[in-house]
């Protein structure tokens, strides 16, 4: 690479139409995985302008929720134009911010796109129900409608397209959108806060200043809008620690919590599977994103049978596998998002180890660039049990064997978090148990792919120490509204429920 890349960043900011004044400030440093050195500071929002951004976005949902939904789908439909016009500038910089391969960055990118799309074609069905009534010339009903000001946590890992599957739904639903992103990538959220002031230009004055707002800062800014009697829903993208402390602090308020926290997930191997198949799902899984999505395949639950055909051939794909400038063609592991993960990984590994662990690769790759770049790790267990019990956000697969599949159902189910998991079989019986009441305990339990890489349509989330949220399709829009039931009286009685009389 010729030039620099905080002149490339730079460069990229301002094709996206960011003023310069959002990042040419003291303050917060943007840093980039792929080298490590800062290539911007950012100031970050004070309380008091936190306070304001989120009146801002009260007063614009009070205006936003007049708006017929239709139009607001309209608006949706217009920011997922502009996000197509700015697919490459875009997902460039997700590469240089967050480090991931070009395909990932535009990848993520595309989700964006997608769930606007799903929003706009959603924008005319915010359905209720109709419901039967027991007393004569009424009508039930249910009708939804909006909620206010939703706050937005986001992560790192998916730095834009997480921001967009709460707030494409959260503005056809006629609510407003106060952010707060990673204080590790500011700098694609500025890019994506200019993508949406430029959609509200296009729409017009209908669109109310405040329909979106951006805090920027670390964890003390991200509290004044969980805290904040004004909000009532926060969505908190990260670990399932943050993820406690923000659901404890809505929950003082009766606010509602949409929590997308720690994965631990799995996938089963089991004797029927197609092994090809089975070997690209993993290694995408597992190493994809150099194992930072919540997603990621952590654990791989090997039928004994099939064990010693499989592992080799993973371990061959694991010490070949491409490491290096996620810019660069070929390469299908980036860097780690800083020194901390790569010391969490390290110590994670050497607990293994101490646990029986067969160690391949996870050490340290030099790629001339600086930044934290690693093998992904292949860990063969003994049992489950240490760091295979939790999250760790690296690319470590822990692989372990089994020998009946609700022994392997039993395994893939005894950890704290719930969020995705699969079954790789030709074996219908086993992959009709894997998702029945009996099977995965996720949010997501898929059949011959593996854990990660959900698309949009599809409710996104999971259970236990995950935290419950879903988000990205289905129903998941009803987070985003009131539900109100109503009965309507056109007889000339009044008849009471239940029977119940009193007259006077
Ligand atoms: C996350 O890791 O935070 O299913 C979200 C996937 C992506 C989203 C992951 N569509 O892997």
């Amino acid at each position: 690479m010729t030039t620099s890349l905080p002149q490339d960043t730079l460069a990229l900011l301002k094709r996206l139409g960011v003023a310069e004044s959002a990042y040419a400030a003291a303050g917060l440093s943007a840093r980039s995985p792929i080298t490590g050195e800062s290539v911007a500071t950012l100031r970050e929002t004070s309380a008091a302008e936190a306070e304001a951004a989120i009146g801002r976005a009260q007063s614009a949902y009070l205006a936003w929720r007049k708006v017929p939904a239709p139009r607001r789908g309209e608006f949706v439909r217009l920011l997922g134009e502009e996000l197509r016009a700015a697919k490459a500038d875009l997902g460039l910089l997700v590469t240089l911010e967050a480090g991931k391969v070009t395909s990932e960055g535009l990848g993520e990118v595309q989700e964006m796109i997608d769930i606007c799309d799903f929003a706009v074609g959603l924008s005319r069905q915010l359905y209720g129900l109709t419901i039967a009534t027991e007393r004569p010339n009424h009508r039930m009903m249910e009708t939804w409608h909006p909620l206010g000001v939703v706050g937005v946590i986001s992560a790192f890992n998916f730095p834009v397209a997480v921001w967009s599957w709460n707030a494409a739904l959260a503005f056809v639903c006629g609510d407003s959108v106060v952010w707060k992103p990673s204080e590790k990538t500011p700098l694609t959220a500025l890019a994506v806060q200019a993508i949406v002031e430029k959609t509200m230009k296009r729409f017009g004055p209908e669109a109310p200043a405040g329909l979106s707002e951006l805090l920027i800062g670390g964890r003390e800014i991200g509290d004044v809008l969980v805290n904040d009697h004004r909000v009532p829903v926060v969505s908190a993208t990260g670990s399932t620690r943050m993820g406690k402390e923000v659901g404890q602090k809505l929950a003082a308020r009766f606010a509602r919590a949409i929590l997308e926290l720690g994965g631990n997930n799995a996938a089963i191997v089991a004797p029927s599977a197609d092994l090809d198949i089975a070997l690209r799902g993993i290694a995408f899984a597992a190493m994809g994103t150099a194992g930072q999505r919540c997603t990621t395949l952590r654990r791989l639950i090997v039928h004994e049978d099939v064990y010693d055909k499989l592992v080799p051939k993973l371990a061959k794909v694991y010490a070949s596998v491409k490491i290096g400038d996620p810019r660069e063609a070929g390469v299908l592991v980036g860097p780690l998002v800083d020194e901390a993960a790569y010391q969490g990984m390290q110590k994670a590994l050497s607990e293994a180890k101490a646990e029986g662990g067969k160690v391949h690769g996870g050490e340290k790759v030099d790629v001339g660039s600086g930044g934290f770049y690693v093998r992904p790790a292949l860990v063969e267990m003994p049992k489950q049990c240490g760091p295979v019990e939790r999250e760790t956000f690296a690319p470590i697969l822990y692989v372990m064997k089994y020998r009946s599949i609700e022994e392997a159902i039993a395994i893939q189910n005894a950890v704290g978090a719930g969020l995705s998991s699969s079954i790789f079989t030709l074996d219908m019986r086993e992959a009709e148990l894997f998702v029945s009441d009996e099977g995965s305990d996720c949010g997501i339990a898929n059949v011959n792919i593996g854990p990660s890489g959900a698309e949009i349509g599809g409710a996104f989330g999971g259970e236990k120490e995950t935290g419950g949220g879903r988000e990205a399709g289905s129903d998941a829009w009803k987070a985003y509204m009131r539900r109100a039931t109503n009965t309507l009286n056109y007889g000339t009685t009044l008849p009471l429920a239940q029977g119940v009389s009193f007259d006077v």
